[in-house]
C-alpha cells in the first residue's frame, strides 16, 4: 500500500455489518467517497483509509499489522483467536469497543423430532459448525465427547442431508431454525460487532489520531442510549 502514515480500517464489503460499519464512521466524522467495486476509500477529512474485505479476513489482517483497526463480529474475532492460538501463530489483536449492532448468539440446536434434550446426548454426536475453534472448546469445558464437522455454509441443512446430528451456528430471530424444523438448545457465544486494534501498534500520529475517535464513539454510543 502507497501512503503508510494513513489508518487503516477493515471493514466488511458487503453483509450484516456493512450498513452500520459506515454509519459509524460517518457519525466518527470520517468522510468517504465509497465506491461500489473498490477496495478502498481514502477519507478526504482525515487520513484514513478504508478497506473493505470479507468480514473472516479482517481477524487476520488486523493481527498481521496489515490494518491498524477492524469493525467485525465478535463470533469471528473469538473463532480466528483460538485457531491462531491453537497453531502457535503470533499476532494479536485488542478490543478498542463492543458496538451496538450484530447481535446474534452462536447455538446449539438440532431436530425438533428429538425433542428436548439435555448435554449428555451429545455424547457420541457429529455437529456441523462454522466455528470448529469455539465448539470444541465448549465441549471441552463441558466434558462432552461429541465430534466436529467444519461446514462454511448452508449449516442448518446438515442433520437433514445427513451430514450431522446436530448444529452449532448463529441464530438472531430463531426463523432459520424453526423454517429447518430445529430445536434451539444452549447459547455458547453471545456476539456484537466490535473494534479490534493491532495491539503492536506504535505509530504516534496513528495512535493519537485513534485517541481523538474513541471519545467520539463514546459519543455516539452514548446519544443512542
Ligand atoms: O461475505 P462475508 O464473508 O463478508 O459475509 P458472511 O456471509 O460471512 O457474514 P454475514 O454478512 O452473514 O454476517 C456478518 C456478521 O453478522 C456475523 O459474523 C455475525 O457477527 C453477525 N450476525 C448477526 C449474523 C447474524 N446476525 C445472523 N443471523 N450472521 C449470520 N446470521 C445468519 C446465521 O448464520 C443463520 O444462517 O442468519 C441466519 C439466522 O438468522 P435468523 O434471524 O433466521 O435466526
Ligand atoms: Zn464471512
Amino acid at each position: 500500500m502507497s501512503n503508510n502514515n494513513r489508518l487503516r480500517i477493515a471493514i466488511q464489503k458487503s453483509g450484516r455489518l456493512s450498513k452500520d460499519c459506515q454509519e459509524l464512521l460517518k457519525q466518527l466524522g470520517i468522510k468517504l467517497n465509497l465506491r461500489e467495486q473498490r477496495l478502498i476509500a481514502h477519507a478526504t477529512n482525515m487520513p484514513i483509509d478504508v478497506l473493505r474485505v470479507r468480514d473472516d479476513d479482517i481477524p487476520g489482517l488486523v493481527m498481521d499489522g496489515v490494518c491498524d483497526l477492524g469493525i467485525v463480529g465478535e463470533n469471528v474475532l473469538e473463532e480466528a483467536q483460538a485457531e491462531r492460538a491453537r497453531s502457535g501463530n503470533k499476532g494479536s489483536v485488542k478490543k478498542l469497543a463492543k458496538l451496538d449492532f450484530g447481535y446474534c448468539r452462536l447455538a446449539l440446536a438440532w431436530p425438533q423430532e428429538l425433542g428436548k434434550q439435555d448435554k449428555s446426548w451429545f455424547s457420541g454426536k457429529r455437529i456441523a459448525t462454522t466455528y470448529p475453534e469455539i465448539l470444541s472448546k465448549y465441549l471441552e469445558r463441558e466434558d462432552i465427547d461429541a465430534s466436529v464437522v467444519m461446514l462454511t455454509g448452508s449449516v442448518e441443512v446438515a442433520p437433514r442431508a445427513g451430514l450431522a446430528d446436530a448444529i452449532c451456528d448463529l441464530v438472531s430471530t430463531g426463523a432459520t431454525l424453526e423454517a429447518n424444523g430445529l430445536m434451539q438448545g444452549d447459547t455458547i457465544l453471545e456476539s456484537n460487532a466490535c473494534l479490534i486494534q493491532n495491539e503492536m501498534l506504535k505509530d504516534a500520529g496513528k495512535l493519537a489520531l485513534i485517541d481523538k475517535l474513541m471519545p467520539r464513539l463514546r459519543g455516539v454510543k452514548q446519544a443512542k442510549e
